[in-house]
């Protein structure tokens, strides 16, 4: 009986003395871990796909500063299609997200999806492209580039580099997207003081690469020699275009002068090999931007309607230097 009882007890004992530990152990090594939620944020992001070197840039940036926030962070992939990324927000907001992280494919078509967020009371961020909206204040701010600029900067570099005198081909990005448009825009003016310099066939390689090198073939078979240069509304398209040029039999960078947009790993590479001649920034690191945008307003902060990220030139001559720097 007594032994019994002296049994239970060390058993007793023995279970205390483990809980105690466990407990101990959970206490000291389980206190808020770097990159776990400290305010217990849920912020939605909709990408656009995954269709250049840029996007998945951008998309890193996002996950990461999101980590290091303590954020959670619903990420969700439209593969190139509004209707996906109207369905995701959608979802987010059934969701009840704090706040929604929003880079559009096109520039039309967000108003009811985005006045169903403002009536549920979640902020929506756009980063990277605008939208085209009557009522700015279904979003709280667009962290972008200044997309004309980019265009403006191709075109002066290009009418110099060419002293004024080039048949061009240009390949566009998405249709209807921000820097589809505006890359076109801000290039036609760029060359509109340049009466030498002409568009001779302008069409879109959707931002990526293999389209790039298929509606340059289609360019390269139809126009030939007459084209003395390319505008490429990003690198991944330039460098697509670059393969079929030198397929043809020509050679990239010295046969058919090449610009486009991003300045992106590849696009330094191809300048180093000498087949890519300029590369105007357009820098995706979005990702500590829009979580200090986030926080601001879910802090009660009125933001800027517009933050603009400012972008350089790049060209051959600087690329040796510059690559070993190069963040994306
Ligand atoms: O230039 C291009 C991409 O929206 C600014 O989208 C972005 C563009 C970028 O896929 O490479």
């Amino acid at each position: 009986m007594r032994d019994n009882l002296l049994r239970v007890l060390r058993l007793g004992a023995i279970i205390a003395l483990g809980v105690a530990l466990l407990s101990c152990g959970k206490r000291e090594g389980g206190g808020k871990e770097e990159g776990e939620s400290e305010k217990g944020l849920v912020v939605g992001f909709s990408q656009v796909g995954a269709e250049s070197a840029w996007r998945t840039a951008e998309t890193t940036s996002m996950q990461e500063e999101a980590a290091k926030r303590g954020i959670a962070l619903k990420f969700s992939d439209a593969q190139g299609k509004q209707e996906k990324q109207i369905q995701a927000l959608r979802a987010f907001i059934a969701q009840g997200v704090d706040a929604i992280i929003l880079a559009p494919v096109v520039e039309t078509g967000w108003e009811p999806a985005l006045k169903e967020a403002k009536a549920a009371s979640i902020p929506v961020v756009l980063v990277d492209r605008g939208i085209e909206v009557a009522d700015e204040s279904l979003y709280a701010t667009l962290i972008a580039s200044d997309f004309i600029l980019e265009g403006k900067m191709a075109a002066e570099w290009l009418a110099k580099k060419m002293n004024g005198t080039a048949g061009i081909v240009e390949l566009q990005g998405t249709p209807g997207a921000a820097p589809a448009i505006d890359r076109k825009a801000g290039f036609e003016q760029g060359i509109a003081q340049y009466p030498g310099m002409q568009i001779i066939a302008s069409q879109s390689g959707d931002f990526r690469r293999s389209n790039g090198k298929e509606v340059m073939e289609a360019f390269l078979k139809i126009h030939g020699k007459k084209i003395n240069a390319l505008y490429a509304h990003n690198d991944d398209m330039a460098i697509g275009a670059i393969q079929a040029i030198e397929e043809a039999g020509l050679k990239p960078g010295e046969d058919i002068i090449v610009v486009s947009v991003d300045a992106v790993k590849g696009a330094f590479e191809a300048m180093v090999a000498g087949k890519l001649n300029c590369t105007v920034e357009c820098n995706p690191l979005l990702g500590p931007l829009a979580f200090d945008a986030v926080e601001k307003i879910l802090a009660g902060q009125t933001l800027p309607k517009r933050i603009v990220i400012e972008d350089r030139v790049f060209d051959q001559s600087a690329a040796k230097d510059v690559i070993g720097t190069r963040k994306y």
